[in-house]
């Protein structure tokens, strides 16, 4: 039988390393998912074709390598956009596919006519309809360098009749569809770094995702400057929380010490990282930023020197050249503040705090307690990102993902059927809110479908807890009716699924469901039940002035979670 243009694509995806396709099957996806059923390529059918697109968004985040979803004409492919953005927005390399009428049907308003090009243009770097299977080579090849070299959205059009034609021609430079390799800042940029790290008296080093694989070259460059290590959000998750370097992260996922840090410091070197909170970066002092993409280069704060390169050569570089420091009264001082801030979240998180409540800070320890020491935590947006982002402490070779640049509410199954469909028996944890849960609840039956183990810990505070933040923030009375909801019994849905579930309602009962959920074989949720109005903590403000500052406070630990 002669190839299809089905048989062309899919046969490339085997070829550059595709393992899984996230989609559910129908109509003009039929010869496509045809041909994934006789490859090697395992189809992940999903409830939901945003919980396919999340899925194929986590692997990429995760791994740096391509992941792909699938949806079929209209309303199918319709669906796929929302989860898209993850994959847009952290910068993750994903091709998205649309099945689509067969092309006489096109421009008559027929059922479920949508133009996907159109649909798809925004959250995509690169999106083409096959028009024709001569075209079908040269697109398809495109569409996954895109993909890569963004990276980010690569989308195809994929229209019924075309994909059930002979193929003709062959893909070709398949060994050029991979990441990027890493380059070093030019010589001349190197000498500027150093002359400005040696002039200076303090320096603090902030990483960012980044840094990825460059951990032991900022652990050097650490101890020859007396530098203290700052993170990101996605930057937590490179070196081990209880590293003296690691003094953790700037902002509202962070700490007093490393805001104190940022805001004294002589110079900040930002390596691999486009922190988009301008407030909490230096007032004073100056910045040198380092990164691959020379668009972000001194946007956020006022920026002295800017020079573009990747994390590891130039750190290499770096530590030729750089003089050592010897003065360790600034390090100290900083390692001082966070010992203190680490006892302060030490007992926001004692489960002892209360008798019959639970605080959401202690569900957070408490996952991060009985993990494994390589566990991928999947986190959601809401309250819940500050109680996960701040109470997990780390291994260093776990791994933390999330909606950090999107912060959309929602998203943390689908990231983790995707991640763990990578590898079944990595543990992998989704820690998410109860209105984030609710929205693709449905998705814990993909995972009980194809026999994805994810633990789902759901913080269940009965309403959508950030919003009435936000509606503090600027002064509103919170609108009750719009912000609280009743919940299921996730633990009964999670049995009538199939899988394991847990309620968790007094503190004495959270560890044995914890460490019983983390046990089973198969995908579990713990419903945690956790104390409604917990006040975040303001790494940049003392707790008792938050009440004379609320309304202006409460505004910024809004907008560190929301961007807006
Ligand atoms: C998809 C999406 N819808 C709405 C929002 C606005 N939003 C931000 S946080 C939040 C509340 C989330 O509630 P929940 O998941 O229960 O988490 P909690 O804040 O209670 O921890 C909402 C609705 C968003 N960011 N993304
Ligand atoms: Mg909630």
């Amino acid at each position: 039988m002669s190839q299809t243009v089905a048989g062309q694509l899919v046969g490339v995806l085997e070829q550059i390393g595709v393992k899984q396709i996230f989609g559910l099957i129908g109509d003009s996806l039929n010869p496509l998912a045809d041909e994934v059923r006789r490859s090697q390529i395992e189809w992940i059918g999903v409830r939901h074709e945003e919980g396919a697109a999340l899925a194929a968004a986590g692997q990429a985040k995760l791994t740096g390598h391509l992941a792909v979803c699938a949806g079929t004409t209209g309303p199918g492919s319709n669906h796929l956009v929302a989860g898209l953005y993850e994959a847009s927005r952290d910068h993750a390399p994903v091709l998205a596919l649309s099945g689509d009428m067969p092309r006489p049907l096109h421009g008559t308003d027929y059922i479920q006519t949508t133009e996907p090009d159109l649909l798809f243009r925004d959250v995509s770097l690169y999106t083409e309809t096959i028009a024709t299977a001569a075209q079908a080579p040269g697109v398809i090849h495109q569409a996954i360098a895109a993909a890569y070299a963004g990276p980010g959205v690569a989308h195809l059009t994929l229209p019924q009749d075309v994909l059930s034609a002979k193929a003709e021609g062959a893909v070709s430079s398949l060994a050029t569809l991979k990441p990027h390799s890493e380059f070093a800042a030019a010589e001349g940029d190197i000498a500027k770094i150093v002359q400005q790290i040696d002039r200076a008296g303090s320096v603090v080093i902030m990483c960012g995702a980044g840094c990825r694989g460059a951990v032991d070259l900022l652990r050097a460059l650490s101890d020859r400057l007396r530098a203290p290590l700052i993170h990101t959000l996605r930057g937590k998750e490179l070196m081990a929380y209880d590293d003296p370097r690691w003094m953790g992260g700037l902002g509202m996922i962070g700490t007093r010490a490393v805001y104190h840090a940022v805001q004294n410091c002589d110079l900040l070197v930002m390596i691999g990282t486009d922190y988009p909170y301008s407030n909490f970066l230096p007032t004073k002092g100056s910045v040198i930023q380092i990164d691959e993409r020379p668009q972000v280069l001194g946007r956020r704060a006022p920026t002295a020197l800017g020079v573009t390169g990747s994390a590891r050569p130039t750190l290499k570089l770096l530590l030729e050249r750089v003089s050592a420091k010897t003065d360790t009264r600034f390090w100290d001082k900083v390692s001082h503040e966070r010992r203190k801030w680490d006892e302060m979240l030490d007992k926001q998180s004692d489960l002892k705090r209360s008798k019959d409540h639970i605080h959401p800070q202690a569900v957070a320890r408490a996952v991060s307690d009985a993990a494994r020491r390589d566990a991928i935590f999947v986190l959601d947006t809401g309250l819940n990102t500050l109680w996960s982002g701040n109470w997990i402490r780390q291994t260093g070779s776990q791994r933390i993902i999330g909606s950090f640049n999107n912060a959309a509410v929602g998203t943390a199954l689908g990231h983790a059927n995707g991640v763990q469909a990578l590898d079944r028996s990595r543990q992998v944890i989704a820690l998410t809110g109860d209105g984030g849960f609710n929205m693709l609840m449905g998705e814990f039956m993909t995972a009980v479908h194809h026999g994805l183990p994810v633990k789902a810990v759901v913080y269940n505070n009965s309403a959508l807890g950030l919003i009435t933040l936000e509606a503090e923030s600027v002064g509103l009375v919170p609108f009750r009716e719009a912000i609280e909801f009743p919940n299921p019994d996730f633990a009964a849905l999670a049995r009538a699924c199939g899988g394991h579930g847990f309620t968790v309602r007094q503190p004495g009962q959270l560890k044995p469901a914890l460490s019983e959920a983390l046990a089973v074989d198969g995908p579990a949720i713990v419903d945690a039940v956790v104390v409604a109005d917990e006040m975040p903590n303001m790494p940049h403000i003392d707790l008792e002035q938050v009440g004379h500052y609320a309304v202006a406070k409460i505004k910024e630990a809004v907008l560190a979670v929301t961007g807006g």
